[in-house]
């Protein structure tokens, strides 16, 4: 049984999509990032970046005490060298998928997240900032585009590395991108978007409050102008 550290955005979604598809055991742990959950001590145990996605596996290969995983990418790698599923085990395709997971978690998931907070949450809307993050998430849709005009999925078969790169691509109208303008990207998003386990995957996160595209002041605080000193109070809480 794996523990799944958990909030329905992005991040959290690639997880479940792993699980989901790999057919592994799970519970989700809510964590209400809103609420200011990632501060809680029990939680940066686990996590000591205050972030989710991360995840507790009882039952690790060779046995002993259980094992804990924080960051997504690091997440999906151990999980599927834990099942063997979804990540090719040839040193070519390896290569591949692991290529496009850390360009994802690199470069489109920080470019998006920053588009995401200037285009919608900023308080100030400052026009170079918005612009930057829509021109560079446009560049990073260009870059799947032309590597899915080539092969099927990122590292040719289905991987982790499209499991990572699918959700940040769902909220593309909100970062201000036309999937029209990327044929191949459209048509890899469609064909991940119609898998049976993505659909279960993004159910499973229905019963939790979905993200609105807006923050209460209460959640703003919480989430924005995170600095040490601050996030050091809010786990001694
Ligand atoms: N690099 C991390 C990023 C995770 C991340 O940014 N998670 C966000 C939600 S999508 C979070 O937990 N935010 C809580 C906060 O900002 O305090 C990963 O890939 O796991």
């Amino acid at each position: 049984m794996i523990d799944l550290y958990y909030w329905p955005t992005p991040n959290g979604h690639k997880i479940t999509i792993f699980l989901e598809e790999a057919g592994v055991d799970y519970r989700i742990v809510p964590v209400n990032i809103g609420k200011g959950d990632q501060f809680r001590p029990e939680f940066l145990a686990i996590s000591p970046n205050n972030r989710m996605p991360a995840i507790v596996d009882d039952a690790p290969a060779g046995g002993g005490a259980p094992i804990s995983v924080f960051e997504s990418g690091a997440i999906l790698v151990y999980l599927a060298e834990k099942t063997g599923k979804f990540l090719p085990s040839d040193a070519r395709g390896e290569a591949k998928a692991l290529e496009w997971l850390f360009w994802q978690v690199g470069g489109l998931g920080p470019m998006a997240g920053q588009n995401h907070h200037f285009a919608r949450y900023a308080p100030e809307k400052i026009p170079y900032a918005i612009k930057r993050y829509v021109n560079e998430t446009n560049r990073l849709y260009g870059v799947l585009d032309r590597r899915l005009a080539q092969a099927p999925f990122l590292a040719d078969v289905y991987s982790i590395a499209d499991m990572a790169s699918y959700p940040w691509i769902v909220p593309y109208e909100a970062q201000g991108q036309r999937l029209d303008d990327f044929p191949h990207l459209k048509r890899w998003f469609e064909t991940i978007a119609a898998r049976p386990a993505v659909q279960r995957a993004y159910e499973a996160g229905k019963h939790l409050p979905q993200p609105r595209g807006s923050f209460t002041a209460e959640e703003r605080k919480v989430l924005f102008g995170q600095t040490a000193g601050s996030a050091a109070a809010a786990s001694a809480r």
